[in-house]
């Protein structure tokens, strides 16, 4: 398998950076409010050389970094940002596993025909990233989640780099417990207690001292110091809070047959669209763009969600009839089905 592992740098404090080009450069600190009791989110690179890290209390990162662009959180810019990015990945792959806000796993196994090997992969995707965004990744490469996403941890930032089979053995031995991905400060903490410091000593160390300290969780953290974590990477999308079809007819048309022939052929996929996912809608909507560019939108709520072509037409056609469409001209119909259960 050829799994990577993607994750933004910096992440809220870039696309600050993104869009606001006179911030480049500078120590960006997201967080706050400055002089509150607020906690930093993350910081630009610049700043982080002045010691200031995520989590850390405003006020402590003031007096680290007092000349740092101290900017409150855009939580819906970093999430839109976010739903683009992943946009952008599955046109890579459909295998695309969304970690975090921004980390995603991608098998792309199946696209080196396509796109060729992993590097090359992976260095598209960080150019196509800037282009588009203005903003860097850093991708690791493995045989497995755990490996790819260790890689891309060493290779911060902008870095690709990856970790196989044949660097558990090797340069993954040297690395702290901490670096894998599932070990968190508790259990790092009481891996040190035992005088287990580095992934080569967990692998190394006798596995009834293991148990006898950690119990049943001894064998998932012997595998993980393996590098062996099989889990697939799973890309179940969230279900679709709306699905919708439209068309653009090629000349304007005050022709209501034809408007209602589209109709029907707009609400027959769109309803399949439903089926595949197994869910069935409450609200049906329609939307008329005239010749003028004006655009309307009509709604309808049905008395019980529905996945059936025929019900959900009836409901279109009836909003048809109450608009002027036999009078005005019609550049383009839609259908738009939600309240979706
Ligand atoms: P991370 O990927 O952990 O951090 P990062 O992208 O800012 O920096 P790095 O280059 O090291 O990957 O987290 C992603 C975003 O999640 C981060 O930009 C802000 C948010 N976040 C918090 O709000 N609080 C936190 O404690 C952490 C760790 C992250
Ligand atoms: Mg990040």
């Amino acid at each position: 398998r050829a799994i990577l592992h993607v994750d933004m740098d910096a992440f809220f404090a870039s696309v600050e950076q993104a869009r606001r080009p006179e911030l480049r450069g500078l120590p960006v600190v997201v967080g706050g409010p400055r002089g509150g009791r607020g906690v930093v989110s993350t910081c630009s690179y610049e700043a982080r050389a002045r010691g200031v890290r995520s989590a850390m209390p405003i006020g402590q990162a003031e007096r680290l970094c007092p000349r740092g662009v101290f900017l409150p959180p855009d939580f819906k810019t970093y999430s839109a940002v976010h739903e683009r990015l992943i946009e952008l990945l599955r046109g890579f792959t459909d295998q695309v596993e969304v970690a975090s806000i921004d980390e995603a796993y991608l098998d792309v196994t199946g696209s080196r025909r396509l796109f060729g090997p992993p590097r090359t992969i992976a260095r598209r995707i960080q150019e196509q990233v800037y282009a588009e965004h203005g903003l860097t990744c850093s991708i690791g490469i493995g045989t497995t989640k755990l490996l790819a996403k260790v890689a891309a941890g060493l290779n911060k930032p902008a870095g690709i780099g990856e970790l196989g089979e044949a660097d558990v053995g090797g340069r993954l031995r040297e690395l702290p417990v901490g670096a894998l991905h599932g070990i968190g400060p508790v259990t790092e903490e009481h891996l040190g207690a035992l005088g287990i410091t580095t992934v080569g000593m967990l692998q190394d160390v006798p596995f009834a001292v293991l148990a006898a300290a950690f119990g049943r969780g001894a064998h998932g953290l012997r595998q993980l110091a393996l590098g062996r974590s099989l889990a697939p990477v799973t890309s179940r999308r969230p279900p679709p809070k709306s699905v919708g079809r439209e068309t653009t007819f090629a000349d304007d048309t005050n022709d209501v047959e034809l408007l209602r022939a589209a109709l029907l052929g707009l609400a027959d996929r769109a309803v399949s669209d439903l089926r595949r996912h197994g869910l069935a809608a409450r609200a049906v909507t329609l939307k008329i763009r005239y010749n003028t560019f004006h655009t309307v939108g009509r709604r309808r709520t049905l008395p019980r969600p529905a996945a059936a072509t025929p019900v959900v037409y009836r409901a279109l056609a009836e909003l048809l009839d109450d608009l002027d469409v036999g009078v005005r001209w019609v550049r383009l119909v839609g259908v738009n089905l939600a309240d979706l259960t």
